[in-house]
């Protein structure tokens, strides 16, 4: 059986994208880039609650995969989720809140870094954690009847994780 191989995508030089669409996703990137270099100042300055992963270096996952989503699809991210929330809801105040433990943070300033919810975004920081919940949520809405898919997140550190493999073998079904 040959190996089954994902083609490299560059989203800056693909012709398949048009401009406007290239602009789109690199604006997206810089400003996950952007925003995290600033916590992550924020953060030596002792302003920030709990810990701070960035995504720096991850940037263009989110920013991509966001112009192929439609309404009422969702994504499910990790303790890295920044960029993701940012390409996703473009919530820039509510993120900065969130994470300096504000009540004007996406979640009041109870989820932190890691713990976002908002608009069918969702973060996790416990590794592989959110993955049988996004495929729960795919179940649901196949039964359904909805075509909604569910987007996850995850690093390969966390492919040590059971739960995944559960979730995979329901997502296959
Ligand atoms: C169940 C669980 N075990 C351990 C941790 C501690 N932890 C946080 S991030 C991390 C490594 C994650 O690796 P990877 O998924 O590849 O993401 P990366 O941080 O390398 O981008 C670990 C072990 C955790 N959050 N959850």
């Amino acid at each position: 059986m040959e190996p089954h191989t994902i083609a490299p995508i560059n989203p800056v030089e693909d012709t398949s994208l048009d401009s406007e669409v290239k602009q789109r996703i690199i604006r997206k990137a810089l400003l996950s880039r952007k925003l995290e270099e600033r916590l992550l100042e924020l953060y030596s300055q002792g302003k920030l609650f709990g810990t701070v992963h960035t995504c720096i270096g991850q940037e263009f996952s989110g920013a991509v995969i966001t112009e192929f989503l439609q309404s009422g699809d969702s994504i499910f991210s990790n303790h890295r989720c920044h960029g993701h929330f940012l390409s996703f809801t473009k919530d820039v105040q509510g993120l900065i809140a969130e994470i300096m433990g504000k009540e004007s943070g996406v979640c009041a300033g109870r989820g932190g870094s890691q713990h976002l919810c908002k608009d069918g975004f969702y973060s996790n920081g416990i590794q592989g954690g959110i993955v049988p919940v996004a495929t729960g949520l795919a179940l649901a809405r196949k039964i359904n009847g909805e075509q909604k898919i569910s987007v996850v997140f995850i690093g390969d550190g966390t492919l040590g994780e059971g739960a995944i493999y559960e979730a995979f073998n329901i997502a296959s079904k």
